[in-house]
């Protein structure tokens, strides 16, 4: 008994962790990791600052977003959802290239020493809660006690931050190790290049596999290839993929009996769905891109928003609209829509899609599209157009 205790504590103390020494673990694997991981982090910051900004602008820019290209949030919102993926796998290379020195003995040197490990343990906290936070979202999985959006907003700062002054805290050891001719390789065995190459290629292979099993969500014509992303462009009523079911925001065929659309403008007045139907009808092929990821394009029929404001009394271009849903509560209950959208011929109040009649999932009897929008603002179900 004794012995054989004795034995494991000696196999125990032969067990230690891996040092971790090799040319993977320095500085150069840590600066061509980090420029990719660099480059995915800012595609991915901007095209988020866009689709936050898009969704809740500034008072004085709320009239001045563009409605146009159709396709503009869609890119955007795509990229997002990509290079989020992506510095995920990148991600963790990188912590696994400097993982030795973020478990280096002793934790703290000096007063800057100390500084910079504080903006490192910044950096990593920030950059892993956002893209976990943000692959959860993109799963409509919401295990937090806390509201994604202004959450996921706040810390992508902190990310954007700590990335730029560890850039700078860096700047000489990325300036050596930039490139293949920087003065740095030098010093370098020249044993060097296969390893790391294998690595960066493995990495690239990674990246490349997530991004082509999961890009089809955004990009139909990959779409075959969509195995791993948490939706399919054409799974749902009419191929069109849907977040909130009629039934999940309360829609009734009781609540839709009495149905008139309400326009609430100089001159106030109200439609049931046959007078809708009488109006001029315009066509409009649009995306629904939503802020998860997934996105498709359409054929939607139906009355331009403008049309209808006109017919309330609205001089062209030169009001917003507030829309509001016959769903009872929500997020998305209540939209407003700049004089951009609301005077583009094809920002439509859609009665059909893909040339039949909504059916209840996609918002009968009729539902916001408009391009160049978040999917979260191409709200269903609307009962009420108030001119602001
Ligand atoms: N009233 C209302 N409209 C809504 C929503 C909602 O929850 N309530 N969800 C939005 C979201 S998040 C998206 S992506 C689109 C999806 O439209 P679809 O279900 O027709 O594909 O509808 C939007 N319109
Ligand atoms: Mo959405």
């Amino acid at each position: 008994m004794e012995s054989r205790t004795r034995r494991l504590r000696t196999r125990l103390s032969a067990v230690r962790p891996p040092t971790f020494a090799g040319r993977l673990h320095d500085p150069r694997t840590a600066t061509a990791v980090g420029r990719r991981l660099g480059a995915a982090f800012a595609v991915c910051f901007v095209t988020g600052l866009i689709s936050h900004y898009l969704q809740h602008p500034p008072p004085w820019a709320a009239d001045r977003l563009p409605s146009r290209p159709v396709w503009g949030y869609r890119l955007t919102q795509g990229l997002h959802v990509a290079t989020g993926l992506a510095a995920i796998v990148l991600l963790a290379v990188k912590l696994w290239a400097v993982y030795p020195r973020l478990f280096a003995w002793p934790p703290v040197k000096s007063v800057r020493h100390a500084l910079e490990r504080l903006s490192v343990a910044l950096l990593v906290a920030a950059a892993l809660f956002e893209v976990l936070t943000g692959l959860l979202n993109i799963a409509e999985w919401y295990p937090w006690p806390f509201s994604f959006v202004p959450v996921h907003f706040a810390v992508a700062w902190v990310a954007a931050g700590s990335i730029l002054l560890h850039v700078a805290v860096k700047a000489p050891q990325i300036r050596s190790h930039w490139s293949r001719r920087s003065p740095g390789t030098l010093a370098l065995p020249a044993a060097d290049g296969p390893d790391r190459r294998s690595l960066l290629l493995g990495a690239g292979a990674a990246v490349g596999a997530v991004t082509l099993t999961t890009v089809g969500q955004a990009l139909t014509p990959l779409k075959a290839l969509d195995l791993l992303a948490p939706r399919h462009p054409d799974h749902g009523p009419q191929a069109l993929p849907v977040n909130r079911t009629a039934a999940a925001a309360g829609i009734s065929r009781e609540l839709l009996r009495d149905w008139r659309l309400e326009v609430a403008g100089p001159v106030p007045y109200a439609l049931d769905l046959a007078q809708l139907r009488e109006l001029p009808q315009a066509r409009a092929r649009l995306p629904i891109a939503c802020v998860e990821g997934w996105s498709v394009s359409a054929d939607w029929g139906g009355v331009p928003i403008r049309d209808l404001l006109a017919r309330a009394g609205v001089r062209p271009g030169s009001a917003a609209v507030r829309v509001v849903s016959l769903e009872a509560g929500g997020a998305y209950r209540v939209m407003e829509m700049g004089r951009q959208y609301a005077q583009d011929p094809l920002t439509l109040l859609a009665l059909t899609l893909n040339g039949q009649v909504l059916s209840p999932d996609h918002g009968f009897p009729a539902r916001v599209i408009a391009p160049n929008r978040p999917g979260v603002l191409q709200t269903k179900w609307v009962h009420r157009l108030e001119v602001l």
